[in-house]
């Protein structure tokens, strides 16, 4: 059986065709609803498509950041690396694409403008800027986390002659920067994963620096077959090792407190994780990110760690951080530090000497001006809320989905919005999203929508839509949650504190076993604390 009526009517239409659109489509297919879905670029894999920076590459490994759909799927494709690059990624996602036959229900190059619901009929009009008019019981945004980018609004940004480049609008083509003077604005994880190839190839690199970042080395390496036959022998265990772990992938945490431990045995615990590489960081002491004394400690450890690379002291001071470690996402780099060795790399502190402009010719901070041939602001999303902006998303009579959100995101589970029914969001604010493995983050709430709708189908029910006690009571819990936390201690954009005049609120939840614990408690008891009817 179909919801669908007429031919441009779908039972569900799916906007973005990055990880998640791509498995809530095969959810919706394999239950035979018929689906649509629109993505804005001109090929699948969202944020992955999008940024294609020299040096883009996934921190958590390969094997974990991968679909669980489908058992032959995760057996047959081989990655090659612990951590996927850009491009391999993009590969492994249009080989899902093309072997589930996928793309003859994804229509690229797609911009969604609008989408509206319609209370008598039931139903979403889903608009795009090229003229696509479709109908849909369902409307699933998929539209991703870090897809709408922020380039901070500098006086005189349209004079400059050179060249200018977003690294989440990376152009298709290879950029030379070879002979050139580059300026990257930004050291972000996509700053620290860009500088050091930039570096090996500018004449001159100026990295403009308004927060040092911590970062630990990624120690990637190539994945021997004998690993991955090893984990693929056994692949359920691994899935399940992530699913119980706070941050959705085995961080493999150590239950203890980083203050109950030794100078010597948490030298020890951190130089181990260092040596590991990669996010295992965070998994070093259970209270790393509650406690401002254990967080020290590891701040400290990681001073020392910049103090050791950069040779010249002024230079390791400037980048050593000092808001708590993890607050701000913890970055991986290959080279980072190493960088800023090179003679033909300087650092500049934009926090003691701000950009006061772009100019013609490059940019000018308060104390001096720099000459440039390019600029790569490296300066993050409107993360989290950015691209359901964009959209002009319409509920019950007409209220604005903005309009709604106007003091911050308002969710429940951050799956459903009260005022807007049979609208799902996917990885929304309010769920674990980007404080989690994204690809099991997103693969949750796809089996956790397509369950909904079974639900609703068997019993013949028409729509859903958050009560706005649950959703309150969940808003509420979220900041809880955070407020027990040191991520609030700094201005990071899990907060929206890196886009000016954004409303600040802590936008993901933390916890991925408890957040589908949830999840799965409120099906079991008819989608509680949802109008259902
Ligand atoms: P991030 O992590 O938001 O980093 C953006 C960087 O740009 C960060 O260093 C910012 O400094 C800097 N920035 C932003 N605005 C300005 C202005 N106006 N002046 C100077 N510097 C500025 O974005 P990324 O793309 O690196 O990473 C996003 C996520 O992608 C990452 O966390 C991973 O999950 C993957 P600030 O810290 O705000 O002082």
């Amino acid at each position: 059986m179909s919801f669908a009526a007429k031919p441009r009517d779908f039972d569900a239409v799916i906007i973005g065709a990055g990880f998640a659109g791509i498995c809530m489509l095969h959810r919706l297919r394999e239950r035979g609803l018929s689906a649509k879905v629109f993505e804005r670029g001109n090929g699948v894999g969202g944020t992955w498509f999008w940024n294609c920076y020299p040096g883009a590459r996934c921190d958590v490994e390969s094997m974990e950041y991968s679909y669980q759909f489908s058992e032959e799927l995760q057996q047959e494709w081989e990655w090659t690396e612990r951590f996927a690059t850009q491009p391999e990624i993009l590969r492994y996602l249009n080989h899902v694409v093309d072997r589930f036959d996928f793309r003859r229900d994804i229509q690229l190059n797609a911009r969604v403008t609008s989408a509206a619901y319609d209370e008598a009929a039931n139903r979403w009009t889903i608009r795009t800027a090229e003229g696509d008019c479709v109908s849909a019981k369902f409307c699933i945004m998929a539209t991703g986390c870090l897809s709408s980018t922020n380039t901070p609004k500098f006086k005189g940004l349209e004079s400059f002659a050179g060249a200018t480049l977003h690294t989440g609008d990376w152009p298709r083509e290879r950029v030379d920067f070879s002979g050139k003077r580059v300026g990257v604005i930004g050291t972000g994880s996509s700053g620290v994963q860009a500088i050091p190839l930039i570096a090996e190839e500018a004449r001159h690199l100026f990295v403009f620096q308004r927060t040092p970042a911590y970062s630990i080395p990624a120690r990637n390496h190539p994945l021997a077959p004998s690993v991955q036959q090893r984990i693929k022998a056994d692949y359920a265990d691994l899935r399940r090792r992530g699913a119980q772990s706070l941050l959705g992938w085995d961080a493999r945490l150590n239950e203890r407190s980083a203050l109950e431990a030794g100078e010597e045995e948490r030298q020890a615990e951190y130089e181990a994780r260092w040596t590991t590489g990669g996010l295992f960081f965070y998994g070093a002491y259970l209270d790393l990110l509650s406690s401002k004394e254990a967080n020290d400690t590891a701040a400290e450890f990681l001073r020392a760690k910049i103090r050791g690379i950069v040779h010249d002291p002024v230079v390791a001071e400037a980048l050593s951080p000092r808001q708590a470690v993890g607050c701000k996402r913890l970055c991986v780099d290959t080279g980072y530090f190493e960088t800023f060795n090179r003679r033909n790399v300087t650092l500049v502190d934009v926090r003691k000497s701000p950009i006061e402009e772009i100019t013609e010719q490059g940019l000018r901070t308060r104390d001096k001006r720099y000459e440039l041939d390019s600029i790569v602001f490296a300066t993050g999303f409107d993360a989290m809320t950015g691209a359901l902006m964009s959209i002009d998303i319409r509920g019950r009579a007409g209220i604005s989905l903005e309009g709604k959100w106007a003091e911050g995101p308002r969710t429940y589970l951050g799956v459903g919005t009260a005022g807007f029914p049979n609208l799902f969001i996917m990885t929304g604010p309010g769920s674990p999203s980007v404080l989690s493995n994204m690809v099991p983050a997103a693969e949750q709430h796809a089996n956790w929508i397509s369950r909904c709708i079974d639900y609703m189908r068997v019993r013949g029910m028409e729509r859903i839509e958050p009560a706005v006690e649950a959703e309150n009571q969940w808003v509420s819990h979220v900041n809880d949650v955070a407020a027990a936390t040191l991520f609030p201690s700094c201005n990071s954009w899990y907060l929206g504190a890196n886009v000016p005049g954004k409303p600040r609120v802590f936008m993901p939840y933390l916890g991925f076993p408890a957040y589908v614990e949830k999840c799965d408690e409120v099906a079991a008891r008819g989608y509680e604390g949802f109008t259902i009817t």
